[in-house]
């Protein structure tokens, strides 16, 4: 999993609104909008008001990231959910979520970031949850994935989930990955097919689900006014004088959707 940084997310608290408004021009929805699109339910924010979340600092490995916990408190804030970021790290955070009455714990070290329900035992990993927003996401942004092909670039734990999604919503899908024992494991899947030469594929078709942990994967001369692309890789993969030219037509965020969508699927 790649570590995210504090720079990387310490704009999220107060650019939120702004996210979420972009959001909704691109997909027709907000944080909470495509949380239930994705998952089939209708819940409100007066509904996220009675559960109270507590993300929880966790020490291990590498470390606290700074703002970390701030950032996904302050998107379930959003959301309407009431928040604590528990004084305390590790097992005496996780105790004190509890002493506090915390109905979902959230945590992440450096491998894992799960939510969990302490009111109905569900358990959800940030990246099913990411997999899922960015799917919907790209199939809101376009009107349905049913018999079109998408490019699915980087199959780690994200990218793979994104197939199964994929799958799922009837799609065509194309893999690349560097590693080629992961492709082949993928294209047992009917519906999923290798391909040795991403860039030319992008010529091609046109929905990308970019999942790859490197910068510039899709550049400039393969982008049209045809292109979408749902980028739940971090950092972003497509090149800076590229964004420009798809900037309305593109979703990413290193936390956001994620989160959010972890947040419903454990309600
Ligand atoms: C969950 C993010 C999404 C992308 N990469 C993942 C990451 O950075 N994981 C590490 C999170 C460490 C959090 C740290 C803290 O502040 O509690 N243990």
């Amino acid at each position: 999993m790649t570590r995210l940084f504090t720079d990387q997310i310490s704009h999220i608290p107060e650019t939120i609104e702004e996210y979420n408004q972009k959001l909704k021009d691109k997909t027709g929805s907000g944080l909470v909008g495509l949380a239930n699109y994705a998952l089939g339910t209708e819940y409100g924010t007066d509904f996220f008001a009675q559960k109270k979340a507590a993300v929880i600092p966790v020490t291990v490995g590498k470390g606290v990231i700074q703002g970390f916990s701030k950032t996904v408190a302050s998107i379930l804030e959003f959301m309407g959910f009431e928040v604590l970021i528990t004084n305390n790290p590790d097992i005496k955070g996780i105790k004190e979520a509890y002493q506090k009455r915390a109905d979902i714990l959230l945590m992440a070290d450096d491998d894992e970031f799960i939510a969990l329900n302490l009111e109905n035992d569900k358990y959800v990993d940030n990246n099913w949850a990411t997999a899922r927003a960015y799917v919907n996401g790209l199939e809101l942004m376009v009107g349905g994935l049913k018999d079109r092909t998408v490019v699915v670039q980087g199959l780690g734990p994200v990218g793979e989930e994104s197939v199964r999604a994929l799958i799922e919503k009837g799609a065509r899908i194309k893999v690349y990955d560097i590693d080629e024992q992961k492709m082949a494991e993928l294209t047992k899947e009917a519906s999923v097919e290798a391909v040795k030469n991403p860039e030319q594929e992008l010529k091609q078709d046109k929905l990308i689900l970019e999942a790859t942990p490197v910068e510039n994967t899709i550049q400039e001369d393969y982008i049209d006014q045809e292109t979408y692309i749902s980028a739940p890789g971090v950092p972003l993969g497509v090149g800076k004088t590229a964004v420009s030219s798809v900037e309305n037509r593109l979703i990413h965020d290193p936390l956001q959707l994620g989160v959010s969508l972890m947040a419903v699927s454990v309600l």
